[in-house]
């Protein structure tokens, strides 16, 4: 039987390549962003026998259920839900944060994740299905600049596991994975397009990259359905813990 995932921020970065990985192994996908001429590329490149693309902005409640009612048939039994959309803003200290870009964060990061992972939570009770947040490290680990990124991203962990927790005896599989340093639009997205920003952060890191996350992924939703990876962190190899900073008067 073919299964469904549903994948948010299919455009880019993890969501593409997740996109690409589920196709290739055989899956229906669903895959959803506010690009819709990256949507269309997906098209292009994986044709729409197995792929369903809805465009909308994931903090527009009334456009997701919108897209979630226009489900055409074969793509409305969800199996798994990848909630991956996301994004940091800014790295300034909080004192000089831009309180509009923090509120963006938790809409997009927090309240539209719970918002989605709610509609769906019928069907993937029903379906027997699976749950996977991509959470980040920084929900675990505070850096300087941090702040509320990092609050929105303890925020999911923390959610996957009372999930976990509610959903105990249905079948739901649930699962938080935690990335370190990846490549991808991210610091290009937090720094407003800071072409020479994003490419210092990753030169000579070798960090993660996004098919790592795509195959990571897929192993989590394909083991047998009596495995449930509840927190899964991941960095490169060239990525580890740092101290904490003293200040001295
Ligand atoms: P990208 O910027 O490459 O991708 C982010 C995706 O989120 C895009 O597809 C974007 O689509 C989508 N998105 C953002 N805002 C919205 C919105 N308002 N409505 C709909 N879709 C939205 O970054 P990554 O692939 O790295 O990020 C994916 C996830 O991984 C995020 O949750 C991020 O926090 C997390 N993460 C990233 C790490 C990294 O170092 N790269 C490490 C750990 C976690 P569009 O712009 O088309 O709407
Ligand atoms: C992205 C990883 O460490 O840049 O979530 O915040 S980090």
């Amino acid at each position: 039987m073919t299964r469904t995932i549903l994948i948010t921020g299919g455009t880019s970065g993890f969501g593409a390549a997740t996109v690409a990985r589920f196709l290739a192994g055989g899956w229906r996908v669903v895959a959803t962003g506010r690009r819709a001429e990256r949507l269309q590329a997906l098209v292009y490149a994986h044709g729409s026998e197995r792929l369903h693309t809805a465009a909308f902005d994931i903090r527009d409640e009334a456009a997701m259920h919108a897209a979630l009612d226009a489900l055409p048939a074969d793509f409305r039994d969800i199996d798994a839900l990848v909630n991956n959309a996301g994004l940091a803003l800014g790295t300034a200290p909080a004192q000089r944060a831009d309180l509009a870009q923090w509120r963006q964060m938790i809409d997009t990061n927090v309240t539209a994740l719970v918002t989605l992972t709610h509609a769906l939570l019928p069907t993937l009770i029903e379906r027997r299905g699976a749950i996977l947040n991509v959470s980040s490290i920084a929900g675990s680990y505070p850096y300087p600049g941090g702040n509320a990124y990092g609050g929105t991203k303890a925020f999911v962990t923390q959610f996957s596991l009372g999930l976990r927790s509610d959903l105990h005896g249905t079948g739901v599989r649930v699962t938080s994975i935690e990335p370190g340093l990846a490549e991808t639009e991210f610091t290009l997205v937090r720094t407003s397009g800071d072409q020479s920003a994003s490419d210092t952060l990753y030169t000579g890191a070798q960090p993660i990259v996004a098919d790592d996350i795509a195959e990571t992924l897929w192993w989590v939703a394909n083991l047998p359905p009596h495995l449930n990876i509840n927190r899964l962190e991941v960095m490169p190899v060239s990525q580890s813990f740092a101290g904490f900073q003293i200040h001295r008067e």
